[in-house]
């Protein structure tokens, strides 16, 4: 069992040890986050969460770093989260490998963090907004997730994002594949890295005009601007910067950010609930058992809603709140 208050108190001076710790727990779904969560909540709301996701390759991690650089020239103090849905690997391990940032390894305003999210009951969708909280509370200005992979997982960590930024790189028919991830839809800014490769332009102008195929956009709304980068060089990061401190100022003004972080907090409550009813579920024994119940739908006893019935109502006692749930707090 961790202490809880004394890792708290720890993150929040900026030791990284109590914060990868937190962090662990969030990991390993540990019943502790229950309490940490609670004594978290009232650190939390300051900082700015940018997503960036894109195919593997991309150039995601150098463009981080490069962020990185620029916000701590700013002074900011950045965090970094890069998460692997379909790995099953967690922890510093691989760091070294996910992530090329030895440029900031011995920086103090600087923490770095892979997490794997692979056999979590909720999944990404669950671990990603408390691992990110987690940071928030530490008191990092910017908390940087990058996404590895692609379709779903880049879907659902623009959801846990203030801005989402899409990356896109020449020559790797980038332009179709973020069309068919849905990945168009999610971007509030686009980079177009390797601008040193050939193609930079003609991917550009393919992604504006499949951008432009979208609803007429009315005045005011936000037209998600294209980026050029050589991330790998510092080339165009201003423009990225500038890009982001643009959208963030854009949905400050237009009450964006306050709707998009309740949208954020209220997918995070229901993912918290409906991840806590799966395992109820997956924790009942005897005849009210799923396989023992669909064992009576198979052999035509049972209708499925009937069987649905049964679980819902083994399950509703504890989910109204039985005493031994809210003793816990
Ligand atoms: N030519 C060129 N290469 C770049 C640029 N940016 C990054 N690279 C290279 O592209 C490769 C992949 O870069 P990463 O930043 O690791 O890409 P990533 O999207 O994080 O990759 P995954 O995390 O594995 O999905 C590396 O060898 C980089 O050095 C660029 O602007 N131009
Ligand atoms: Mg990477």
């Amino acid at each position: 069992m961790q202490d809880v208050p004394a890792l708290v108190a720890q993150a929040r001076e900026g030791r990284p040890r109590a914060v990868a710790r937190l962090i662990s727990l969030v990991e390993g779904a540990s019943p502790q986050l229950r309490d940490v969560m609670a004594a978290l909540a009232p650190l939390t709301g300051n900082a700015y969460v940018v997503g960036l996701t894109g195919s593997p390759g991309v150039g995601k991690s150098t463009t981080t770093s490069a962020l990185v650089s620029a916000y701590r020239a700013a002074g900011k103090r950045v965090a970094v989260l890069a998460v692997d849905p379909s790995s099953p690997f967690s922890g510093g391990a691989l760091l070294g490998d996910r992530i090329r940032m030895s440029d900031h390894a011995s920086d103090p305003g600087v923490y770095i963090r892979s997490m794997a999210t692979r056999g979590h009951l909720g999944g990404l969708a669950w671990a990603a907004p408390q691992a990110i909280r987690v940071l928030d509370a530490a008191g990092f200005d910017l908390v940087l997730v990058e996404t590895v992979g692609v379709g779903q997982s880049e879907v659902e960590i623009a959801a846990q994002a203030d801005t989402s930024v899409v990356l896109l790189a020449p020559g790797m028919g980038d332009g179709i594949q973020a069309a068919k991830a849905g990945i168009l839809e999610i971007g509030d800014l686009y980079v177009v890295n390797k601008a040193d490769r050939d193609g930079a332009d003609a991917t550009a102008r393919e992604l504006n005009h499949m951008l432009g195929l979208g609803e007429a956009r009315s005045a005011g709304d936000w037209r998600p601007p294209i980026v050029k980068t050589v991330a790998a060089k510092g080339v165009g990061v201003d423009d990225l910067v500038d890009a982001l401190e643009k959208h963030r100022g854009w949905m400050e003004e237009r009450g964006v950010l306050a709707e998009r972080r309740v949208a954020r907090a209220a997918r995070e409550v229901e993912t918290i609930a409906v991840t806590a009813l799966r395992s109820r579920i997956a924790d009942l024994s005897g005849d009210a058992r799923t396989g023992a119940l669909a064992a009576q739908v198979v052999g035509g006893e049972l209708s499925p809603y009937a069987a649905a019935d049964v679980l819902l109502d083994a399950i509703a006692p504890r989910a109204l709140g039985a005493p031994e749930e809210s003793a816990g707090g």
